[in-house]
């Protein structure tokens, strides 16, 4: 669509560039938060694609973790799993590495590469919805080719 924000038009792009089409829908309220999209999408929470940045705590690296809108991440257990303790950085260093602002944090298509890993409970479903660049933009996609698309590495978050 081409009336779409520049920041989904560009998570489209990404995506394509990926293998994965995607039909980015605009919503008429906030999809800001996981319980919002869910709302808006008429699905589960547990549906939604929750895209969170966090920092390794020695290496400084930008990792993002693709979770159920169900779920809180473990992250010690996270840590065990990557290597290295992780922090929480703030919204401008997400920005900063995303190129979006929280609450339309993508799946994909982000300005810096980041390490990306995904909650195996999104597995489950045949349909997740994920943000798409702006807190009332998201897509719906199948789980395991949005995985295959960002390159995520399917792991246990909680
Ligand atoms: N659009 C929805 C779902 S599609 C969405 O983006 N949800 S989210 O969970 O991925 O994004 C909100 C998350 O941003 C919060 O869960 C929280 O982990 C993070 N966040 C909120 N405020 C801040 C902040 N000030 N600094 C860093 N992270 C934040």
């Amino acid at each position: 669509m081409t009336d779409l924000p520049e920041s989904a038009r560009r998570v489209e792009e990404a995506a394509r560039a990926a293998g994965l089409e995607i039909a980015i829908v605009e919503m008429a309220d906030s999809t800001r938060t996981a319980e919002e999209a869910a709302g808006a999408c008429g699905c589960s929470v547990a549906q939604i694609v929750k895209s969170l940045v966090f920092r390794g705590a020695t290496s400084g690296k930008p990792v993002l973790l693709l979770v159920s809108g169900a779920n809180r991440v473990d992250e010690k257990g996270v840590a065990a799993h990557l290597g290295e303790k992780l922090k929480r950085p703030d919204a401008a260093y997400v920005r900063e590495v995303t190129g979006y602002a929280i609450g339309g944090i993508p799946p994909l298509g982000h300005a810096t590469p980041l390490a990306t890993y995904i909650d195996r409970d999104l597995l489950q479903y045949d349909i997740v919805w994920a943000a798409a660049g702006t807190p009332r933009c998201v897509f719906p996609t199948a789980p395991q080719a949005l995985a295959e698309a960002a390159g995520a590495e399917v792991i246990a978050v909680c």
